[in-house]
């Protein structure tokens, strides 16, 4: 039962903009971590050792939602079959079974990963509002099967950032504006928004986000988290609501290098719906042990590429100092800094590849739903209803990146789509970073995350972002267009390991070497707003 006092007074001070991080929280009289700072480990033992159930976790974290949602807007929805998936979890835990490394902790889910239960499936849009899958995507189904708890859908900026061209990060038009807990009104980017708020406070143990370019790594940059944006293939996206089949993956947005890995070991995997999938490289059964390759020591004798010629002469000098320092750091800890410039400094990156995969892979998922309310089946049927439909906001918010897609008048079957696509090849491969990383043997390279996600992109090439730093606390406000806080005081910023296709191992094993010589986000501020229910408010009442 929850203690109701407790949860007005915590919403109240919220309301009052205190800020209200719970500290020395407790279960049982026993100290343990509060929710901001819990990992899988942390709920693992409590679990186990029955501390507290799943039931009392999935208590905490409804509670917590309902605390910051009235403000932040990071949560869609909430699963109504949560409290009854983990009571059936409790009890086979009980009975002496576990399912997985997840078995019983909840995990959030960007508002464009299907599930076939009460949930809906969206992108933000009164489109597929009521739509129907015909199954889990393979994701989900992965999930379960590794015993987590899929707690709800996280709100995005609208169909992944793929509508318009002056919208905002973190608006849908079903969900509202999604805002960042470091700063109030504070830009949370995105796509991956909700997400990505949602891990930075504890509404979750952590959440999957989606990333086309830079909707995975840019929002986990705002929340002071790790982000893993896997190799294109790694990762499948059947029943994903897409942008682009060619850049498309998915991957955990978490609060430490190890949760994001053991995230990333249940969902990562080939899919026959997924053709993409069948580039992975390893033996089926022998995926590589991404929570094995964890070493602190990872750093020494590692060779990091800079591409001092494809850093932007423009970046913030608080970034860059921040990044230089970070260099010096890993060279530290032993790696070797190697000079590893691009052969293309700056590619002229416009591009007509999502646009023509936009018009085949979104009726190509249209086509797979089993109810399909809006009776849309195709790109100008989802513009239509859109800018019909005042919900949606048009034309305040414009369509313009679907009118320019639709003007192309072909779609990824055409050869100037082929043409376009061996273009942005080269600029990611031979030219950029793949091309870098081969000339010089690298393990990988780094780049300030606000630099890191195009090139990757565009190659479908794996980035791990991390804590990297905090603008500091007199820092002045800047906002964007539509009034939201881009920076400000205490708002965060990520470091970026990006490597050739397939070495998430690699990265991993950096990132957390990195992480644990740093340990950036646990000593850096705290975010502005953070729910204040914890587990020990449910568990031994
Ligand atoms: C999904 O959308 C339908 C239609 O608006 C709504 O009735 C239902 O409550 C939604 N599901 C959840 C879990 O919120
Ligand atoms: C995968 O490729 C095969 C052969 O080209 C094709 O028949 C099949 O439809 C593809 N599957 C998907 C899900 O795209
Ligand atoms: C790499 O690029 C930087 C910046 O443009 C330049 O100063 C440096 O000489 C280049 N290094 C090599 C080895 O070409
Ligand atoms: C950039 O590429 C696009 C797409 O191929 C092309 O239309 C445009 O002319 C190019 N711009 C420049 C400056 O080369
Ligand atoms: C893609 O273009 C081909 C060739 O014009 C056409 O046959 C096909 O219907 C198009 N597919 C979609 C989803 O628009
Ligand atoms: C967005 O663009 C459309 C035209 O494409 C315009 O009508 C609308 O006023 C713009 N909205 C804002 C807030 O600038
Ligand atoms: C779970 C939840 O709080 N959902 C909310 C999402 O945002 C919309 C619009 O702001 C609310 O109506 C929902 O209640």
């Amino acid at each position: 039962m929850a203690r109701l006092g407790n949860l007005l007074a915590a919403a109240s001070a919220i309301w009052l903009g205190i800020t209200s991080v719970a500290s020395g929280a407790t279960v049982k009289g026993k100290p343990f971590p509060d929710l901001i700072d819990v990992t899988i480990d942390d709920l693992a033992s409590g679990l186990s050792s029955g501390l507290f159930t799943s039931v009392d976790l999935v208590n905490a974290y409804v509670a917590r939602i309902a605390q910051v949602n009235p403000i932040l807007h990071a949560v869609l929805e909430v699963n109504p079959d949560a409290l009854a998936i983990a009571a059936d979890l409790d009890a086979k835990r009980a009975a002496g079974t576990t399912l997985g490394p997840l078995h019983g902790i909840p995990i959030l889910l960007k508002d464009n990963i299907a599930t076939a239960d009460k949930m809906n499936n969206t992108a933000g849009s009164f489109a597929l509002l009521g739509a129907k899958v015909p199954r889990d995507s393979t994701l989900v189904a992965k999930l379960r099967k590794a015993g987590a708890i899929i707690l709800g859908k996280t709100n995005l900026s609208q169909w992944a950032n793929y509508r318009s061209s002056n919208s905002s990060n973190g608006w849908t038009a079903i969900g509202g504006q999604t805002y960042g807990a470091y700063y109030p009104n504070m830009d949370p980017s995105g796509s991956s928004s909700g997400s990505g708020v949602s891990s930075s406070i504890g509404l979750a143990l952590a959440a999957l986000g989606s990333e086309t370019s830079g909707s995975i790594v840019s929002p986990s940059q705002k929340g002071n988290l790790v982000g893993i944006k896997p190799t294109v293939g790694l990762t499948s996206r059947y029943l994903v609501i897409p942008i682009s089949s060619h850049q498309d993956t998915v991957g955990p947005m978490a609060r430490t290098v190890k949760d994001a890995a053991i995230i990333l070991q249940a969902i990562a995997g080939r899919d026959r719906h997924d053709n993409y999938t069948s580039a992975i490289p390893f033996d089926c059964d022998k995926m590589p042990d991404y929570v094995a390759a964890l070493d602190a020591n990872g750093l020494a004798g590692a060779r990091i590429g800079v591409p001092y010629n494809a850093l932007s002469a423009n970046g913030s000098p608080t970034e860059m100092a921040a990044f230089w320092a970070a260099v010096k750091t890993m060279q530290d800890a032993g790696a070797t800094i190697v000079s590893a410039n691009f052969t293309v400094p700056s590619p002229n990156t416009t591009s007509i590849v999502l646009g023509a995969d936009f018009v085949s892979d979104l009726a190509a998922y249209l086509s797979e739903l089993t109810y399909n309310p809006n009776n849309v089946h195709s790109l100008a049927d989802v513009r239509a209803f859109t800018r019909s439909f005042p919900a949606e906001q048009f034309p305040d918010r414009n369509t313009a990146t679907w009118d320019a897609a639709l003007a192309l008048g072909y779609n990824n079957t055409d050869v100037r789509f082929w043409n376009d696509l061996q273009r942005n090849y080269y600029f990611g491969g031979e030219g950029g970073m793949l091309g870098a990383i081969a000339r010089n043997g690298l393990d990988a390279l780094v780049m300030p995350t606000s630099q890191s996600a195009g090139r990757a992109a565009v190659v479908g090439a794996p980035i791990v972002t991390l804590p990297l730093g905090f603008y500091p606390g007199n820092w002045p406000v800047t906002r964007s267009s539509r009034g939201l806080v881009t920076s400000g005081p205490k708002v965060p910023f990520g470091l970026s390991f990006l490597g050739a296709k397939f070495s998430e191992e690699t990265l991993l094993k950096l990132a957390y070497a990195y992480e644990q010589k740093t340990l950036t986000r646990v000593n850096g501020p705290k975010p502005y707003i953070v729910p204040n229910v914890e587990i020990g408010d449910f568990a031994g009442f």
